[in-house]
């Protein structure tokens, strides 16, 4: 049976490729991070009793910076393969935290690779590096390929940058099987809060239940490409399964705008929106609503604003992958549309929406703000 260690377990990539590699029939190692709340939510679906003799799912704690930990661990499970997912991964949040997030992020791959060369691994587990379309940043070619030159737009990006390149180092220096996974944007609805389809899924539903009246955004402008966590989780793994180490981009190869992920969103939930203004001045106003899907939207009301507070100081406008590549090698073609993704993450938002507003009518506090 396979062993596999997943940092960043707890994620919503963790979740699903701690899934996805448990039906494969793998021993499915994760690392959790101490928290004083339970922070297993997207696992305890698949938890398994540990005093149960054939558990094949573990977790266990640590922390990409503490390489003592690493170490212990890595000794421990012995891996064949580590799917490197943990990290500080929010874009804005590395502005505000840029040395924790070269520390986890950057340094945390090293200290990884580091704890298979120490332990003699070198030649037994496989490396997958969790790296990103960020490294593209302000973009000299569109579509970005694996050739594309990287300019990282954020400590993020930065951080990740070395992650990328101190995986392709120990690949070509100690001939660790590592490979870097260029991930374009992927979501689902495990997807954080604070992402930005997330945030607007989210915000869209509880609007249309009557918990927030307004969503605020920063640059609505921004081109992603979008595709389903499912789908690239697979990617991961169908990775690590070559002959040989490459790197490979994923992505779906189409794009849209922040602003067209709202109306879509909006449509899901029944209601149509109509954007006038620009820049900080940017309104969605509801011109047409299902009052069957969203008991609590009036016509007229302006339900999408513009804050500042969400701009970057440095911005990705446009990222768009060719996944080509990937395509040609693997055999790998996204299965799920950005519509379709679009389409579940609403309908599990308004299921939440709904809930809430029931428990806020008989009296209970619900928080449903969100940064
Ligand atoms: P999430 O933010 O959902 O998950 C990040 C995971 O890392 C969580 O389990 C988190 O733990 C854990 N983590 C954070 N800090 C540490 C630390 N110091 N030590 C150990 N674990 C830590 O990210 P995603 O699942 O979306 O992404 C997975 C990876 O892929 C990340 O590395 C991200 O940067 C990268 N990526 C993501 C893309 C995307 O669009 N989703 C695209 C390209 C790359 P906790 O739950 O306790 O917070
Ligand atoms: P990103 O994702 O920065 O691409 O990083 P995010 O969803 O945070 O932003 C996408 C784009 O939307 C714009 N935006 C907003 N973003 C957020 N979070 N909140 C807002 O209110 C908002 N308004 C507009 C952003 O400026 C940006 O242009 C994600 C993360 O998962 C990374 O870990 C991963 O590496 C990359 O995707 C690929």
């Amino acid at each position: 049976m396979k062993k596999a260690l997943i940092t960043g377990v707890t994620g919503q990539d963790g979740s699903y490729l701690a899934e996805f590699l448990l039906e494969k029939g793998y021993e499915v190692h994760g690392i959790k991070r101490r928290a004083s709340l339970f922070n297993t939510a997207r696992v305890d679906h698949i938890y398994q009793d540990p005093h149960i003799e054939d558990s094949r799912f573990h977790l266990h704690y640590g922390d990409l910076t503490d390489s003592s930990n690493l170490i212990r661990i890595m000794k421990e499970v012995e891996p064949d393969e580590v799917y490197n997912l943990g990290a500080q991964s929010h874009v804005a949040v590395s502005f505000e935290a840029p040395e924790y997030t070269a520390d986890v992020d950057a340094l945390g791959t090293l200290r990884l690779l580091e704890a298979i060369r120490f332990l003699g691994l070198e030649k037994k587990t496989r490396f997958y590096q969790a790296s990103t379309s960020e490294l593209y940043g302000e973009v000299r070619e569109i579509p970005q390929t694996e050739t594309t030159p990287f300019h990282p737009r954020s400590p993020y990006a930065v951080a990740k940058m070395y992650a990328y390149w101190i995986a392709v180092n120990y690949r070509e220096s100690y001939g660790i099987y590592a490979c870097n996974g260029i991930l374009f944007n992927h979501e689902s609805p495990r997807r954080g809060e604070t992402f930005v389809t997330r945030k607007i899924t989210r915000g869209i539903a509880n609007i249309s239940q009557g918990l927030e009246e307004c969503l605020y955004l920063g640059n609505m402008d921004a081109l992603r490409d979008w595709g389903h966590a499912k789908d690239y989780v697979r990617m991961q793994w169908m990775m690590l399964q070559q002959e040989t180490p490459e790197d490979f981009v994923i992505a779906t190869g189409k794009q849209i705008s922040v602003r067209a992920f709202v109306s879509m969103s909006a449509k899901e939930a029944g209601i149509e929106l109509e954007f006038s203004g620009e820049g900080v001045d940017e309104v969605a106003t509801v011109v047409a609503v299902d009052s069957a899907l969203a008991p609590a939207v009036q016509v007229g009301a302006v339900i999408v604003k513009v804050d500042p507070r969400y701009f970057r100081p440095a911005e990705v406008e446009t990222l768009l992958g060719d996944p080509a590549k990937a395509k040609e090698k693997l055999g790998w073609v996204p299965e799920i549309t950005v519509e379709e993704m679009c389409a579940e993450m609403v309908a599990s938002d308004v299921q939440v929406a709904k809930q809430h507003a029931l428990l806020q009518a008989h009296g209970h506090q619900v928080s449903v703000a969100v940064e």
